[in-house]
């Protein structure tokens, strides 16, 4: 897809075209990813690497952290490392999310989970050889002309998103919420601020810390990135009881039979929505500083709550 393809001319006003956007981004990833990881002895863990991280996937995080990255004067080439160690992240979150001891989950992208297929031990190593890879990746690889004090202010910021003050807290506490279902919104705002909107705020933030942007431009990404990121929550507790198998790509309605207490259970479906929506409308008023450079993240905002899966 050819970059000007991205932006359709109208008699009035430049009219953003996210789906094409969507799509060049998605290959630029999807063949960044496929270089970053050959597979070499021991065969079998970097096969089992592969099979997750490259079984599709919308990409988001790393879009994100490619779109801020240029949206505040950087270019793709400064960014693609960063990105990639983001969906690598993500993609182990997932094979470890799906271990019989955690979610116990057979299906994941519209595939075999990874320990259906290479079985738990070597599921827990994938994972493993994901995370470490992804710091090793963005450590080696982001170009020189990228400042290494920024490189390691990415390090920092991607530690603290993953660990028990990100990711791992959230899982921990989401885990013993299961079958409580006087679980209360402080709670599950706590679960999914650290599960989800962690990492959605380190794909942003990363992309402005490898442009340098001042700390007022970091906190209008990081209220942006932290509004989108319960959005995209609240979307998928809704996505969970209203598509399907197919559309999800892993199984449907698993927070009802968990009895886990999800954004729809306490709002209803048509209230989360517009929870949902007042989020993206919050966002990408965070973001009209940065005038015309700002439509992809503007647009991709508004691609999290119309998503269907
Ligand atoms: C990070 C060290 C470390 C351990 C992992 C298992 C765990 C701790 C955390 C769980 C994190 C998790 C699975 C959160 C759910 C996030 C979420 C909404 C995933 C779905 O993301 P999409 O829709 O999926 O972007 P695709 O497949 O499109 O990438």
């Amino acid at each position: 897809m050819v970059a000007t393809d991205k932006f359709q001319k109208t008699p009035e006003t430049t009219k953003f075209n996210l789906s094409a956007y969507l799509k060049e981004r998605q290959q630029l990833c999807d063949t960044a990813l496929d270089r970053a990881i050959p597979i070499v002895y021991p065969e079998k863990i970097y096969e089992a690497m592969r099979y997750s991280l490259l079984a599709g996937g919308k990409r988001v995080r790393p879009i994100l952290c490619l779109a801020t990255c240029e949206m505040t004067g950087g270019t793709i080439e400064m960014a693609m490392p960063t990105a990639c160690a983001l969906e690598m992240i993500h993609t182990m979150s997932l094979i470890h999310d799906d271990l019989p001891a955690m979610d116990n989950d057979d299906y994941r992208r519209g595939k075999l989970t990874n320990h259906k297929i290479y079985g738990e031990d070597i599921a827990i190593l994938a994972g493993d050889g994901l995370l470490a890879y992804a710091f090793e990746f963005v450590a080696t690889q982001t170009p020189q002309n990228v400042a290494r004090d920024r490189v390691l202010q990415v390090v920092a910021r991607l530690g603290r998103a993953l660990g028990a003050a990100g990711l791992v807290g959230g899982q921990v506490v989401d885990l013993e919420s299961e079958g409580k279902l006087d679980t209360s919104l402080e709670t599950l705002n706590f679960i999914h601020n650290h599960k989800t909107a962690a990492l959605l705020e380190a794909c942003v933030v990363c992309g402005g810390i490898l442009t340098g942007v001042s700390s007022e431009d970091l906190q209008r990404l990081t209220r942006y990135a932290q509004n989108i990121g319960l959005a995209f929550q609240i979307v998928d507790d809704i996505l969970d009881i209203t598509a399907t198998q197919e559309q999800l790509g892993k199984t449907a309605g698993k927070d009802l039979k968990a009895q886990k207490v999800t954004y729809p259970s306490l709002w209803g479906i048509e209230e989360s929505r517009s929870k949902a929506q007042q989020l993206i409308e919050a966002a990408c008023a965070e973001l009209d500083t940065f005038g015309e450079q700002a439509q992809p993240l503007k647009a991709i905002a508004h691609f999290i709550i119309s998503r269907n899966h």
